[in-house]
C-alpha cells in the first residue's frame, strides 16, 4: 500500500512504576478511536502503544518489591497490556523498552548523534533532594531547602549532553513553517515561547544508576530516560533498519497523542533528536488535558485515582468510552463526576440513541414482516434527513483529522436528534392504518439513517454500534465507510433478528429499572 494511504498513530508508552489509571486509558483510547476511525475509512493504520522501563524509578520499585528489576517489569508491564485487552483497545504493537529491538535502536540513534557530534560529555551538577527524587535549581531554592521543604545536597556526576541549544532556531522554523505540528493551539504557543526563552543542552545520561540501556563505548553511563523513551516510536517501525517496509511506510509518525505534561518532551527534544540524526520528525503532537475526580486533582495521597477497569465494571466500556471523548473537549481539562457520567450514559446513550433504534427497529418488526421494508417516493423531509446521515462522513472526518472527538460526537448527536424528531413528527405507528406505504417509505428511512449513525458510531462505541449493524443484518464485510451513502443501502425484503436494546440505563442503587 501506499504512504499516502498509512497511518501512523501512537500513545505515550507509560512508566511501569505506576498501576494503570484514568491516565493511561484516556490517551490510548483517543488513540484507539482515531485507529479505528482510520481504519473504517480505508487507511492502512499503525497503532502503537507500550511501556516504558527503565530508570531509577524502576530500579528503586523492583528493589523494593524484593525483585530483580527484569523480573519486576515483566509483570508490570503485563497489567498494560492487559489493560488494552480490557478497554477492547485495536494496537497493532506493543512495545516494552527493555526489549532488544529497543536497545539497538536507541543505541544505534545514539551513535548517529554522536557522529555528528550533537552528544559531548560533560559534568551534571544541580541541588539534589533524595528525599524528593529529583534536581533542582539555585532559583528553585528556599532558604537553601527544596521547594517542598526537603534538605538538598549539591551532587556533580559525568553526564553526556545533547546539544539541544544548537536547535532552537532551526525548531522554531519548524513550528512555523508547520502550523498544524503542536495542537492545540495554546498549547503550540507555549511551546514556542518556551523555545523562544533559550535551550539549554540536555543531560542524556547517568551514571548513578544501572538500570538503562548502556551508553554505546562507555559502559559507565545508562541512558536517562528522554532519549530512551521517545525513540520507541522509531523502533516501533523498524528504526534502525530505515529500509523496513514499516519504517518507510509509517514514517514519520502521522500524530504522537500526549498528556499536556509530556508535551514539552515531544515537541521540543524529540524533533531535535531526530533533526539532529537527519531523520524527518512526526507530522504532528496532540496535548490533551488532565482529568479530575468529583472536582479534585486526582494524586496518590489523596486516594482517588480513578481505576478504568472498575469505570467499564460499573457502566460499561461502550459508555466510558462515550463519556471520556464527549464530555471533555480534547484538549481541555476535564471533570469526572458520577453524575456527569450517567447523565451521559443514560440522556445521550439510552434515550436518545439507544430508543430512536428500539422504536424503528420494534415497528420493522410488528409491522413490517421483520424484515427492511420497501421505501416509495421520498418526500422532502425524507430527503433531508437521508442527506443529513449522508453528510456526517465528511464532517467526521474533519474532526477526527482535528483529534475533535467531542465535535464528531455532537455532529452524530445532532442527527440522531433529527432522527428522533422526524418519528414524532411523521407518526409512523399512526400511518400503519392510514397508509402503510408511506409508513414503509418513514420505517425505511430511518433504518438507512440509523445505518449511517452506527457506523460511524463504530470508532467510539464499537459494542452497541455493532449490536445495531447485527440487528439491521449489515454483513461484517459491508461495515467500512465504503459503504456509507446510498450505493450500500439496506436492501428492502433482508430479513431481520428481533430487536433488543443496545445501551441499558444505569439505575442507581435501590431504584428500580424505570
Ligand atoms: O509520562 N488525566 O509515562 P506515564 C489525564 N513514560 N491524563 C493523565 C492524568 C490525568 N489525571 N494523569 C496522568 C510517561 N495522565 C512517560 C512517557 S512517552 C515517550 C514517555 C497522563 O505513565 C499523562 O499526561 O507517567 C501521560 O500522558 C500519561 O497519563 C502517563 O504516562
Amino acid at each position: 500500500m501506499s504512504r499516502a494511504n498509512a497511518y501512523y498513530i501512537t500513545s505515550p508508552i507509560y512508566y511501569v512504576n505506576d498501576a494503570p489509571h484514568i491516565g493511561h486509558a484516556y490517551t490510548s483510547l483517543a488513540c484507539d478511536a482515531l485507529a479505528r476511525f482510520m481504519r473504517l475509512d480505508g487507511r492502512e493504520v499503525k497503532f502503537l502503544t507500550g511501556t516504558d522501563e527503565h530508570g531509577q524509578k524502576v530500579e528503586k520499585a523492583a528493589s523494593a518489591a524484593g525483585e530483580a528489576p527484569q523480573a519486576f517489569v515483566e509483570r508490570m508491564s503485563r497489567r498494560f497490556s492487559r489493560l488494552s485487552d480490557q478497554m477492547g483497545f485495536t494496537n497493532d504493537d506493543f512495545i516494552r523498552t527493555t526489549e532488544q529491538r529497543h536497545v539497538a535502536s536507541v543505541q544505534r540513534l545514539w551513535r548517529e548523534l554522536a557522529a555528528r557530534d550533537q552528544i559531548y560529555l560533560g559534568v551534571y551538577a544541580g541541588w539534589y533532594s533524595v528525599r524528593d527524587e529529583a534536581f533542582y535549581t539555585e532559583s528553585d531554592l528556599v532558604d537553601g531547602m527544596a521547594p517542598t521543604g526537603a534538605p538538598v545536597e549539591w551532587v556533580e556526576e559525568p553526564s553526556y549532553f545533547f546539544r539541544l541549544s544548537a536547535w532552537q532556531d532551526r525548531l522554531l522554523e519548524h513550528y512555523e513553517n508547520n502550523p498544524d505540528f503542536i495542537a492545540p493551539e495554546t498549547r503550540r504557543n507555549e511551546v514556542i515561547s518556551f523555545v523562544k526563552g533559550g535551550l539549554v543542552d540536555l543531560s542524556v545520561s547517568r551514571t548513578s544508576f544501572r538500570w538503562g540501556v548502556p551508553v554505546p563505548d562507555d559502559p559507565d553511563h545508562v541512558m536517562y530516560v528522554w532519549i530512551d523513551a521517545l525513540t520507541n516510536y522509531i523502533t516501533g517501525v523498524g528504526y534502525p533498519d530505515t529500509a523496513h517496509p514499516e519504517y518507510r511506510r509509517f514514517w514519520p509518525a502521522d500524530v504522537h497523542l500526549v498528556g499536556k505534561d509530556i508535551l514539552r518532551f515531544h515537541a521540543v527534544y524529540w524533533p531535535a533528536f531526530l533533526m539532529a540524526a537527519e531523520l524527518p520528525p512526526p507530522k504532528r503532537v496532540f496535548a490533551h488535558g488532565w482529568w479530575t475526580n468529583e472536582g479534585r486533582k486526582i494524586s496518590k495521597s489523596l486516594g482517588n485515582i480513578i481505576d478504568p477497569v472498575a469505570l467499564v465494571e460499573r457502566y460499561g466500556l461502550d459508555q466510558v468510552r462515550y463519556f471520556l471523548l464527549r464530555e471533555v473537549p480534547f484538549g481541555n481539562d476535564g471533570d469526572f463526576s458520577h453524575r456527569a457520567m450517567v447523565s451521559r450514559m443514560n440522556d445521550d446513550l439510552a434515550n436518545d440513541f439507544g430508543n430512536l433504534v428500539q422504536r424503528v427497529l420494534s415497528m420493522v418488526n410488528r409491522n413490517c414482516d421483520a424484515r427492511v421494508p420497501e421505501p416509495g417516493a421520498l418526500e422532502d423531509a425524507d430527503e433531508k434527513l437521508l442527506a443529513a446521515a449522508h453528510a456526517l462522513l465528511d464532517e467526521l472526518r474533519d474532526s477526527f483529522a482535528r483529534q475533535s472527538f467531542h465535535t464528531a460526537l455532537i455532529r452524530l448527536w445532532e442527527v440522531i436528534g433529527a432522527a428522533n424528531r422526524y418519528v414524532d413528527e411523521q407518526a409512523p405507528w399512526a400511518l400503519n392504518k392510514t397508509d402503510p406505504a408511506r409508513m414503509r417509505t418513514v420505517l425505511y428511512v430511518l433504518a438507512e439513517t440509523i445505518r449511517h449513525l452506527a457506523v460511524l458510531a463504530q470508532p467510539i462505541t464499537p459494542g452497541g454500534a455493532g449490536r445495531i449493524l447485527d440487528q439491521l443484518a449489515v454483513d461484517e464485510g459491508a461495515r467500512g465507510f465504503a459503504s456509507l451513502g446510498p450505493d450500500g443501502a439496506l436492501v428492502p425484503g433482508t430479513p431481520l433478528a428481533k430487536p433488543e436494546g443496545v445501551f441499558p440505563r444505569y439505575v442507581e442503587a435501590g431504584q428500580g429499572a424505570r
